[in-house]
């Protein structure tokens, strides 16, 4: 039915006894909405029942500005009762109902692009209803543009996503076929590995005598000159030693000399330690250099021993010598004792032969032990060649098990992740979006981990769960805990858009954020019929049925 009825506004003049005109026989009362026209008839009497049944009434008491229906149904057009709805017909745009209590409120209501709730002449409201629609035509054109791309999109992901899903099922139950024999491999692999491993342990174990030997005669020279070092500082060190204990026999203790005191204790000392320290005096077969018969002990370790035995004498003979030139540089002359003499003498000695002979024991003399010369032979070489080869088959065996295994875990993740109606969602799944603000740059992937970066990096929570029943709207969970506040998550709210962007990040409460997305995921699907028509409009105007609509 066409909305004839409809008053725009009135001049200013008229009153309002006037305005609140009775309908007239055929009129549809004001306020009614033309899809309400049945409800707003007289019986053959000239009466009318409220629309809730409460009261009837004569028909001429529809808005004549008294409240009769409970339901305010009785006055559509006036304020009257306030409860019930205004009807703007808003021609040219689209109609909408207002409460009844807005109606000549002096106020132009936007719903009301007609004017027409403003008809008692306080306000004068213009139709604006041809500018209004044209405005909201464009925006639903836009709207509808975006839409269609959408839809074409999301049927592309729901294509992509229905065979995503089920190229994942075969390669899953392909792989899962597959296991059973990786993980024989490896176990073969390793067997192999064990096997060339012993191979060159035997040939190591066979020549173990002829390698030792050649050792021995590789470090020979060294081993010489190391033990030529440790019996020229035992021989020292003896010097030392009896000099001390003949110092402490023979001195002439009435002399009270506090120096030669001092030294005689220190050896007193000395010799306690000795007595309960036994390794402080190398075994005398130390001194010996050994051979390659010896198959009792390597030319390395032999090496190492003397070393040892070495630098254990050398730090006595710091001691011992420390003993006497403490002596020998505050012993009284005059007393003239002859032991005491006799010391200071060896002691003398000992340091300028020390200052000659004793430089080969500085850090730079020091002997270093070269690599072991390896001569390979080709048997060696091949078994070594072997295990080396058994050792990489078995890497790469393991490597492969472990491929297959974490293909396999994420494929099954994948597979679980409710990916929405029609799998839209798996085109999204991993992948990655950013929001850069002006503090922190956001990020999320979808189905994944949600991050808030500056200096650091804040987890905001892992993928949770859809929110309502929508496949609009989901929930990332678990992030790190708020300091005085919950842990960190983050609502996505996806909106449709032509292109996978974050809009907007903000968070409404302390650590809860919320991500708006725009998505073709969630735009609706239109029928192709209706796109191809769209797209065919503009040529062919006149066949098109629902351009109108747009
Ligand atoms: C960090 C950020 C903010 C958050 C505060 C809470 O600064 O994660 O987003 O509001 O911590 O203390």
């Amino acid at each position: 039915m066409k909305a004839t009825s409809v008053c725009l506004p009135l001049f200013a003049t008229l009153a309002l006894s006037v305005a609140v005109a009775r309908a007239e026989a055929g009129q549809l009362p004001r306020g009614v909405a033309p899809s309400k026209a049945q409800l707003y008839t007289s019986d053959d009497s000239g009466r009318w029942k409220c629309l809730d049944g409460s009261k009837t009434i004569p028909f001429s008491a529809v808005n004549d500005d008294y409240c009769d229906c409970k339901d305010g149904s009785d006055e559509p057009g006036t304020s009257a009762c306030g409860t019930g709805y205004f009807h703007c017909t808003n021609v040219g745009h689209i109609g909408s109902d207002i409460k009844s209590s807005r109606v000549n409120d002096g106020v132009c209501d936007p719903e009301c692009c007609d004017g027409s709730d403003e008809y008692d002449g306080q306000i004068y409201c213009p139709n604006i209803c041809e500018e209004v629609g044209a405005k909201a035509k464009e925006e639903q054109k836009r709207v509808r543009v975006i839409q269609e791309q959408g839809s074409r999109l999301r049927k592309q992901y729901i294509e992509h996503g229905k065979s995503v899903k089920s190229k994942m099922q075969e390669e899953i139950a392909q792989l899962k076929g597959k296991t059973e024999q990786l993980l024989k491999d490896t176990n073969d692999a390793r067997d192999k590995l064990n096997e060339a491993s012993e191979e060159v342990e035997k040939y190591y174990e066979g020549t173990k005598k002829e390698r030792a030997a050649a050792r021995w005669t590789q470090l020979a020279p060294l081993i010489k000159e190391q033990t030529r070092r440790l019996k020229f500082a035992l021989y020292t060190k003896k010097k030392l030693f009896k000099t001390l204990k003949q110092l402490k026999d023979n001195y002439n203790k009435n002399y009270h000399d506090l120096a030669v005191k001092s030294a005689v204790a220190g050896f007193d000392d000395y010799l306690e330690t000795l007595d309960k320290d036994t390794d402080a005096d190398p075994p005398a077969a130390s001194v010996e250099e050994g051979t390659a018969d010896d198959t009792e002990i390597s030319a390395d370790d032999q090496f190492d021993k003397v070393t040892q035995d070495t630098n254990i004498v050398l730090r006595e003979i710091g001691s011992l010598f420390e003993l006497l030139a403490g002596m020998a540089e505050d012993y009284n002359i005059e007393y003239n004792d002859e032991a005491v003499l006799a010391a200071v003498t060896v002691t003398k000695d000992v340091e300028r032969n020390w200052d000659q002979i004793g430089l080969e024991f500085k850090d730079d003399t020091e002997l270093v032990v070269p690599e072991e010369e390896s001569d390979e032979t080709p048997e060696e070489k091949a078994l070594k060649e072997a295990s080396d080869k058994a050792q990489s088959d078995l890497n790469d065996a393991m490597a492969e098990e472990e491929r297959v295994k974490d293909r396999i875990e994420d494929l099954t993740r994948k597979l679980e992740t409710d990916l929405g109606s029609d799998e839209t969602f798996a085109q999204l799944l991993d992948q990655c979006f950013d929001y850069k603000d002006i503090e922190y740059t956001y990020s999320v992937c979808l189905f994944g981990d949600a991050n808030q970066r500056s200096q650091t990096t804040t987890f905001l929570g892992k993928f949770s769960t859809w929110v309502g029943d929508n496949y609009d709207t989901q929930l990332y969970s678990g992030g790190t805990k708020c300091w005085n506040g919950p842990d960190r998550s983050v609502k996505l709210v996806m909106s449709c858009g032509t292109e996978n962007k974050i809009l907007s990040v903000s968070e409404p409460e302390k650590c809860e954020y919320l991500f708006k997305l725009q998505t073709p995921a969630v735009c609706p699907i239109l029928p192709d019929d209706d796109i191809e028509k769209e797209a065919a409009a503009p040529e062919k105007k006149g066949n098109t049925k629902n351009h109108d609509e747009l």
